[in-house]
């Protein structure tokens, strides 16, 4: 396989798991699980082909190990916007998070803080070389540090997915630390 197919092979499940299975008549559990037999078949009576030898060769090459197989099952580790509850435990988060965005952003992110936008939750990572290659997918990035130990503190939740993305519902502006005038 090779990674142009693989890509579009993950691309192809980031939208039909995380965002429109109704789109070729798929239906996810209520913790956004699918069975893997009928995922292929909704997808091929759509136009769409692929083996499963080619799902289970996606699933584990994938960069970012997007999706999870649980037996007979496949769902997305994350970045829904179908309304889906993983039944991931509340985790205490390590004292800082970081999140990756640009400076476009930067002026709404001040006043309003960070918000999950078209997703679930908002998405931060243990590291800023993590951050900082998301912030990279819509221009210069720019990296926020995230007072977690703080927030925990007060109460806000979080849960960290299968492929080690620390999810919370948002960031009120005072647990962010932008960075300093260059
Ligand atoms: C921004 C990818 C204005 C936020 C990545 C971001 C990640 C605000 C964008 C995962 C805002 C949302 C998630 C506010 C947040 N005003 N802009 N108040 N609050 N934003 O894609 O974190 O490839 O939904 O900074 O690698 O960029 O899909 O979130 O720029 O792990 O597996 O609004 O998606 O993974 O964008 O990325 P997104 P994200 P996958």
């Amino acid at each position: 396989m090779d990674d142009r197919r693989v890509v579009k092979v993950s691309k192809y499940l980031s939208k039909h798991l995380r965002h429109q299975p109704e789109r070729i008549g798929l239906t996810l559990d209520a913790a956004g699980w699918v069975e893997i037999d009928t995922l292929i078949a909704a997808a091929l009576a759509h136009g769409f082909r692929f083996t499963r030898e080619e799902l289970d060769h996606v699933v584990a090459a994938n960069d970012k190990r997007r999706f999870a197989i649980d037996g007979s099952r496949i769902r997305a580790s994350q970045g829904h916007s179908v309304s889906v509850d993983l039944g991931l435990p509340p985790t205490a988060p390590p004292p800082y998070l970081y999140h990756g965005t640009v400076a476009a952003a930067l002026e709404s992110i001040r006043a309003a803080g960070l918000k999950p936008m078209s997703r679930h939750d908002v998405h931060l990572s243990a590291d800023r070389e993590t951050a900082t290659r998301v912030g990279a997918r819509r221009g210069r990035p720019v990296v926020l540090a995230v007072d977690a130990g703080a927030m925990h503190r007060d109460g806000h939740v979080f849960q960290v997915s299968a492929n080690g993305v620390w999810l919370t519902r948002a960031v009120p502006p005072r647990y962010l630390r932008f960075p300093g005038p260059r």
